[in-house]
């Protein structure tokens, strides 16, 4: 048979999305396993079975990043593929999921044809490419590539005071493989849009241009607990004033900026978070993105300054950390029109675009040919337990990323 007739098996692809789907699982259909719980161990444990059924050469390097290799006949830098395993607290069983055990599919699809490339194939899942309980996004493969240090990273505290070196301790992936020195031949990524265009506009494929810049700050409002009732307007320091009125700004923000700008509140805690009882402390975070970096610097001058302006007016301080800054990426044009080659080849709609979310292959971008393809999500829907990618579509993009692998490897 002629290689460019070959396709996966949809139904194995789909049982093996079931199968991990079913750890950390929620109401609705989703997910939940967030970076380093247990669950993600569980889940981790499961795809390393797979990757080892498969014969993969697995390393899991000292921040958990999971890599099996295929070897080819010759040495080198691998063809790589992979994504993320790790899930938002109400996620979807696809985003990330998919580029992992799409690309085990494609090996075992190589496997069951008896197929030896000349290159070696990789697939990897990377540490907490989320960043919703530790921050950044990306951490993983960010220190997998090179772009975060090791040992800032190990010391990243979540929330509760957790640090990242203990937790991995704890699931048992702290593994002993070097990072920062792996670099690939080449690296794609499928992954679910989890935007709207491509459902919209009716295509099956998109050829991901690269992704935009990403801006997330925390910031600690203090002010003055005091009684709700007795507390006249003129003497209040209420920091849960201050934190709504950010998150309104934000918005306004990008409203008005208009253009790829985008702005997210999506942590707000109040303390002590009583009916009748005025804020003395507020936590936010804010998550601005723009395809511009120019423009990105610019909403964030201006949140900077209106933060700045509202909190003397109300008496309140106000400290802030940077969670994670990313500029934007653009992916390799060679690679991009690649993917729009082989989709169209495949009969495929293809449309070229940006990225909205983060991605592990923007790591890579900046250290070998890199590209990404999305399929469509249902409704645009995703970070949501109602996530959903039709079957015709999961083939689509495991075929096209078969022979992109095909292409690259051979
Ligand atoms: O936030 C993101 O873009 C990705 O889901 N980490
Ligand atoms: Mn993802
Ligand atoms: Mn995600």
């Amino acid at each position: 048979m002629s290689l460019s007739n070959l396709r996966i098996n949809i139904d194995r692809l789909i049982s093996r999305i079931e199968g991990l789907a079913e750890i950390g699982a929620i109401d609705g259909g989703g997910v939940c396993r967030m970076a380093l719980t247990d669950e993600d161990r569980q889940g981790r444990d499961l795809v390393v079975k797979w990757m080892h059924e498969l014969d993969l050469e697995v390393t899991v390097d000292q921040i958990g990043n999971v890599v099996g290799i295929r070897a080819g006949q010759e040495s080198g830098r691998p063809v790589m593929t992979g994504s993320h395993i790790d899930t938002v607290a109400s996620g979807g069983r696809y985003d990330g999921n998919l580029g992992v055990l799409a690309g085990l599919e494609v090996i075992e699809t190589l496997n069951d044809s008896n197929i030896i490339t000349r290159k070696p194939i990789g697939v990897g899942f990377f540490t907490n490419e989320e960043g919703s309980r530790f921050a950044p996004d990306m951490m993983g493969s960010g220190v997998h590539q090179g772009a975060f240090e090791l040992k800032r990273m190990l010391d990243v505290l979540d929330i509760d005071g957790e640090r990242v070196g203990d937790e991995l301790e704890k699931i048992g992936y702290a593994g002993d493989t070097s990072t920062g020195d792996f670099r690939a031949d080449s690296f794609f990524e499928l992954h679910v849009e989890q935007g709207p265009i491509l459902e919209l506009e009716d295509y099956e494929i998109g050829a991901v241009e690269g992704v935009q810049g990403i801006s997330w700050n925390e910031y600690r409002i203090g002010g003055t607990a005091n009684h709700a009732g007795t507390t006249p307007m003129r003497l209040r320091h209420d920091a849960g004033y201050v934190a709504a009125a950010i998150s309104i700004e934000v918005r306004r923000l990008a409203k008005e900026m208009g253009g790829d700008q985008i702005g997210t509140v999506g942590v707000t805690k109040l303390n002590p978070g009583l009916i009748n009882v005025i804020a003395k402390e507020a936590l936010i975070t804010i998550d601005m993105r723009n395809t511009d970096e120019q423009k990105l610097q610019e909403a964030e001058r201006s949140i900077g300054s209106f933060i700045e302006q509202i909190c003397k007016a109300e008496g309140v301080t106000c400290s802030s950390r940077t969670l994670a800054r990313f500029e934007p990426v653009l992916f390799d044009k060679k690679m991009i029109s690649l993917v729009s080659e082989t989709a169209s080849a495949l009969g495929f709609r293809v449309k070229s675009m940006p990225s909205g979310a983060g991605h592990d292959a923007q790591m890579f971008a900046p250290n070998c040919p890199t590209a990404m393809i999305f399929v469509p999500s249902q409704n645009g829907i995703s970070h949501n337990v109602a996530e959903y990618t039709e079957p015709k579509h999961l083939q689509a993009g495991a075929d096209v990323l078969l022979q992109i692998m095909l292409h690259k490897s051979l």
